[in-house]
């Protein structure tokens, strides 16, 4: 089976996570990801949160799968040549570097696309062109400046940021989105083009259901949020606990073991179509007939009760259980898995979004497969590169070099 984006060719000057998750997807689909590292030392990240002591940190081998690994330092002159050449070859540039850090090493856009006018250049920025698009940003950064630890976290709690890395692996995933409608355009304009994508953006962008309810905020009290009818609103989207974002209740409540089980836990949502089935279920039939309860809307002001009235039942049921019982009656709900049971799970072994592979230093480790299925090219999964393992296979083979060139570059410390 071929793949998706088999000869494409990318330039991926990508580290720490925003942009290595970018080209992990290229690379997945079939892309031929050149990651350029600084000679010696490479992404940041080969280095940070080790487990192993010398070994390529699982940060960096879960972020650079299927990816080829060149040292080469673009600041020296003989570097300067190679990567001129690599800019020749490529079909997609792809960096994060803090702002201006490109344009330093001798290649503003101009001249990378006078190099090579087909080639797409996508960055990965902190902040848009305004007053703070000079700043470093890393994940949290993101996460605070696009909205989403504003509106994360209890009630009357401080801002909180989640675990998904929305910012850094959520840009990423936008900014692959831009390099392929690039592609797709340059099939008929013949032309590349600048691909931008900011971390603050990407993050308003998966926070929009919270700008939809700042504006109906204006409007009145937000009533799925805990905060109605009892509590106060301000003039901002004010954190909402465990609730749904959507129109239909939802919340975290109490399985079996939760005293010593810190993820026995399951989330309920009670839709309106399925909550008599719901309601019979927990053994709360009467709700059924009782216009106080039968109603979505009658019910809006006693969501509290209404949790804790299902919560009495589930508690007496491991998770799985009550997942058991009320996936049949077509009742949403998810049981809170931990990474440890993720990592155990079967069917995601099966599917290849959890992929096992084998390291020459570190032996076999997880990593996180191709979430994205497709029905007609191939997914599998190869470890990361050693620092600089084709350095020597690529300028050969890509850029044609001869053994005295490579001798040569590897004397000035290009490579
Ligand atoms: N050879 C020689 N030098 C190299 C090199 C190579 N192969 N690759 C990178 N460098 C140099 C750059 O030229 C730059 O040097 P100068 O600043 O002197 O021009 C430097 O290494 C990298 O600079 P940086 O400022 O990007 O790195 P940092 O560790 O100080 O900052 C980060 C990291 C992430 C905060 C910053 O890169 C950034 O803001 N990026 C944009 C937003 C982003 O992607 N954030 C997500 C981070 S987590 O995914």
């Amino acid at each position: 089976m071929s793949k998706a984006l088999e000869g494409v060719r990318i330039l991926d000057m990508t580290h720490v996570q925003s942009g290595p998750t970018c080209t992990q997807i290229l690379a997945w689909f079939g892309a031929d990801v050149i990651k350029i590292e600084r000679p010696g030392i490479g992404d940041i990240t080969r280095g940070q949160l080790r487990d192993i002591p010398d070994v390529d940190s699982l940060y960096f081998t879960m972020l650079n799968a299927n990816k080829r690994s060149v040292t080469l330092n673009p600041k020296t002159e003989a570097g300067k040549r190679i990567f001129t050449r690599l800019i020749e070859e490529c079909d997609v540039m792809v960096e994060n570097f803090a702002p201006g850090a490109i344009d330093r090493m001798g290649f503003p856009w101009e001249k990378i696309q006078e190099i090579n006018p087909r080639i797409i250049y996508a960055s990965v920025d902190g902040f848009g062109p305004g007053p703070y698009q000079d700043c470093k940003v890393y994940e949290n950064v993101a996460q605070c400046t696009g909205g989403a630890a504003s509106t994360t976290g209890q009630v009357g709690g401080v801002p909180t940021v989640t675990g998904a890395q929305i910012g850094d692996s959520g840009t990423g995933i936008h900014l692959v989105a831009g390099i392929l409608a690039a592609l797709y355009h340059r099939t008929h304009s013949g032309r590349g083009q600048r691909v931008t994508c900011a971390m603050q953006d990407s993050v308003i962008n998966l926070c929009r259901v919270k700008m939809r309810d700042q504006q109906r905020l204006t409007h009145g009290p937000l009533s799925e949020y805990p905060q109605y009818p009892h509590g106060e609103f301000g003039d901002a989207v004010p954190r909402a606990g465990n609730a749904s974002g959507g129109g239909q209740p939802g919340w975290i409540v109490k399985c079996k073991g939760w005293e010593t089980d810190p993820d026995a836990y399951i989330y309920v949502i009670t839709q309106a179509r399925v909550f008599s089935d719901l309601a019979e279920a927990i053994g709360r039939p009467e709700w059924n007939a009782d216009p106080e309860w039968k109603t979505a809307d009658a019910r809006l002001d006693k969501i509290d009760e209404m949790f804790s009235e299902i919560e009495k039942w589930t508690v007496s049921k491991d998770k799985m259980e009550v997942m058991n019982i009320l996936n049949p009656l077509n009742v949403p709900c998810g049981p809170i898995l931990s990474m440890k049971e993720i990592a155990e799970e079967p069917s995601l072994r099966e599917t290849g979004t959890i992929v096992e592979v084998d390291h020459p230093e570190r032996g076999k480790y997880l990593t996180i497969g191709n979430p994205i299925k497709l029905s007609d090219s191939a997914a599998d999964v190869r470890r990361s590169p050693l620092l600089g393992e084709h350095t020597v296979e690529i300028l050969k083979d890509v850029l044609g070099m001869s053994d005295d060139d490579v001798a040569d570059a590897r004397e000035q410390g290009a490579i």
